[in-house]
């Protein structure tokens, strides 16, 4: 068998090798150490995968599952980098008292989202893996429930290299994740929920290095399946293969349109059923290869004024 490679700058690159999550021996509510969704705990950089802090109490042992896979693509590759981001204490004071009380109602959930007041504080750096996205030079993370200011800062120093931008989605009252948010298909081209768009003081360096943002298709659904604790909006959590194909879930129906008006070559993929263990289609994979290497899509960065 052909030796692991780890490889991946960005969301988009044709995809060779990848992680599945498997949702065997799971429980809702968690009671072991399986779980599923590897994008919210690996972070694929280059040759590098790092284990994300998290922010959840639940998640704190979620990398041990992986651990067989890093080592085994330690062995293989001699260029894999494993790191592990510090992990954090969990203790009260990483989360704001009664925030998630179910007397807050949602307009005030929302205000609070606008003003950027989360669950967690600044007491340490935390960070899920599935609030970044890797546009080759240029790393985008969403600051909100899962990842704090200091997890991005710390996201900063680690990635020399890289520019990390963060960002924020005010529509969204439970800002867990980019990836039901803003959703890249390829150079260029970005889908982004309608109920979550980005800032437009946020828009300025996707505007100036002609990116376009177009607002993502309704969801086929009004609700999620029983109990999953996403939105509806795993509609857009899809998995780009390359770019010119794209897997999406297979009920969703005004995504794969829109999909094949863009351009895309539709592969439907049955997962809806799963959505209970964590999420769509992006969530429950990992990057593990992507044929291409890091490039700059945001060339008007590197301008110096
Ligand atoms: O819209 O509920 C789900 C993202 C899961 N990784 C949402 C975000």
């Amino acid at each position: 068998m052909q030796k692991t490679i780890v490889n991946s700058w960005n969301e988009w690159d044709p995809l060779r090798h990848v992680i599945v999550g498997r949702a065997d021996d799971c429980h809702i509510p968690p009671r072991s150490l399986r779980w599923m969704p590897p994008r919210d705990v690996l972070l694929t950089v280059g040759s590098e995968m790092l284990e994300a802090t998290m922010s959840y109490r639940c998640r704190w042992f979620e990398y041990l599952n992986y651990r067989p896979l890093m080592q085994q693509y330690f062995d293989e590759d001699p260029n894999f980098r494993h790191e592990s981001a510090p992990k954090p204490r969990l203790t009260d004071a990483d989360y704001h008292p009664d925030y998630l009380s179910e007397k807050i109602g949602d307009a005030k959930r929302l205000a609070w989202a606008a003003k950027k007041f989360f669950v967690t504080t600044e007491e340490e750096p935390l960070f899920d893996a599935a609030d970044v996205l890797r546009f080759g030079r240029d790393l985008v993370v969403q600051h909100g429930f899962t990842t704090n200011l200091k997890g991005i800062e710390w996201l900063r120093r680690h990635f020399p290299d890289h520019r990390v931008h963060t960002v924020n989605f005010p529509g969204d009252p439970y800002p867990i994740h980019i990836d039901a948010t803003f959703t890249p298909l390829r150079p260029g081209l970005i889908l982004n929920n309608p109920h979550r768009r980005l800032p437009d003081d946020q828009r300025k360096m996707y505007t100036d290095n002609g990116w376009e943002i177009v607002d993502a298709a309704t969801p086929a659904h009004n609700t999620p399946p029983p109990l999953c604790y996403s939105s509806p909006w795993l509609s857009m959590n899809l998995l780009v293969l390359d770019p010119k194909t794209v897997y999406v879930e297979k009920s969703e129906v005004y995504q794969a349109e829109q999909m094949d008006k863009l351009g895309m070559e539709v592969v439907e993929v049955e997962l809806r059923d799963a959505y209970a263990f964590g999420g769509g289609l992006h969530c429950c994979t990992a990057d593990v290869y992507r044929a291409g290497k890091c490039e700059d899509y945001f060339p008007s960065l590197s301008i110096l004024p």
